[in-house]
């Protein structure tokens, strides 16, 4: 016998496989994560929302693909990795809108979050929608697509096997790994210029997502547990980062949902195709650093009080009208998950913020169209989702009631 790998070691060794091809690619990741190993040293705090060495571990991904098909194909990668879609995010309605429809693929259950808790944001471009496409530029878009293979079908096909079986044999684990790490590793292959420029000028994120026939990391984030402490080193480093932390304010009470904060990272080389076939060096500047840090995951209760505590014009000067300043508070009201309902056992929020994902996706871009204001007729939801995946999209809130009795 000579053994199998169980999908949370394939998700573990996935997952440090990405990172290394990462920071090979964008040095300026290994940066971020050198730095965030010290801020989680040196970081007093107590350790009840993970301990050090799986907050220093933990990482999200995010990823982007140009069609349900390609989606398709993500979703049934990831499920190799014990990794399934949870929450439908519409970035689309953000305040400052995007136009994709995303999902997250993690694990589900306590027991394997513990394991290793990857997960990757991963969304989709929104061809249907017209107030960001119109008719001639969709149908182009989507011809491109439809015409590019982001995913070896044997490497899918190999992918549903895994999951079917919970692991592979020890000796097939290496290459499966290989193959499906390097299917998001940054193309070599030159870009057809007029084409990516053309999406450009309509939409920096149709561009990154369309104009090029592959896909790949758009970054790699690692958490922290001090994420004020995190950017005052970065920018000590003479690193940009975005001018604020998004989500929630630092406060002296409990930490809840994500906070999470990006810098731009520096252009890449890549090779650019004109239209009479010259390849030439250029650059681009798509990819960036982002670090996260973690709160207690809030009830439905808590999420309400939430968006009304971050639609208030100075949240942080009014945090405390809307939120107890201890986690037995929190508890006692239902704001919030713990584990039996023990305020000292608080449930880690594991997934993201739309309000927040939309901003990080804008502040890292150039530039990007604006939707035309008017009614949305295309048919995105999270039942559309599931349906064109062919997989069960979790509500996030199950699987938190799930970590908590
Ligand atoms: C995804 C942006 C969302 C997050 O952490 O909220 C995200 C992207 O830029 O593709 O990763
Ligand atoms: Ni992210």
């Amino acid at each position: 016998m000579s053994g199998h790998v169980e999908t949370w070691q394939l998700r573990a060794r996935f997952a440090a496989a990405l990172s290394r091809m990462y920071g090979a690619e964008v040095p300026a990741y290994n940066t971020l994560v050198d730095v965030s190993t010290d801020v989680n040293r040196d970081c007093a705090g107590d350790q009840r929302l993970g301990s050090l060495e799986r907050v220093t571990a933990e990482r999200h991904g995010a990823i982007r693909v140009g069609s349900a098909i390609e989606l398709a194909d993500v979703a049934d990668l990831f499920s190799a990795f014990g990794m399934y879609p949870v929450g439908y995010y519409d970035l689309r309605e953000a305040a400052s809108p995007v136009p994709v429809v995303s999902t997250a693929f993690r694990p589900i259950d306590a027991v394997e979050l513990d394991r290793n808790p990857f997960r990757v944001f991963t969304s989709m471009l929104a061809t249907a929608d017209s107030r960001f496409f119109h008719d001639d530029l969709r149908r182009r878009v989507e011809s491109f697509v439809s015409a590019r293979q982001l995913f070896d079908p044997e490497l899918i096909a190999d992918a549903r096997v895994i999951a079917s079986d919970g692991g592979c044999p020890t000796p097939d684990a290496d290459e499966f790994l290989a193959r499906a790490v390097s299917a998001f590793a940054l193309s070599r292959e030159p870009i057809d210029a007029a084409w990516y420029d053309e999406l450009s000028r309509v939409s920096a994120v149709a561009a990154d997502i369309a104009g090029v026939r592959t896909t790949h990391i758009n970054h790699l984030t690692p958490r922290v547990l001090d994420i004020d402490d995190l950017y005052r080193r970065m920018t000590a480093r003479g690193i940009t980062m975005i001018d604020a932390i998004q989500g929630p304010p630092r406060w002296a009470g409990p930490d809840v949902l994500l906070r999470q904060t990006s810098f731009r990272a520096l252009a890449e080389p890549r090779l650019f195709r004109d239209v009479d076939g010259t390849v030439t060096e250029g650059s681009l500047r798509v990819r960036f650093g982002e670090v996260e840090a973690r709160g207690v995951a809030l009830t439905r209760r808590g999420r309400e009080r939430y968006d009304t505590a971050m639609a208030e014009p100075d949240p942080a000067a009014t945090w405390a009208q809307h939120f107890p300043t201890t986690d037995a508070e929190m508890a006692a009201q239902g704001l919030a998950y713990y584990r039996g309902g023990d305020p000292t056992k608080p449930v880690v929020y594991e997934d993201f913020l739309p309000a927040s994902a939309a901003g990080i996706f804008r502040s890292n871009l150039d530039s990007d169209a604006d939707a035309v204001d008017a009614p949305d007729q295309s048919y995105y939801s999270l039942d559309w989702m599931a349906d064109a995946i062919g997989h069960h999209i979790h509500d996030p809130y199950d699987l938190y009631e799930k970590a908590a009795s």
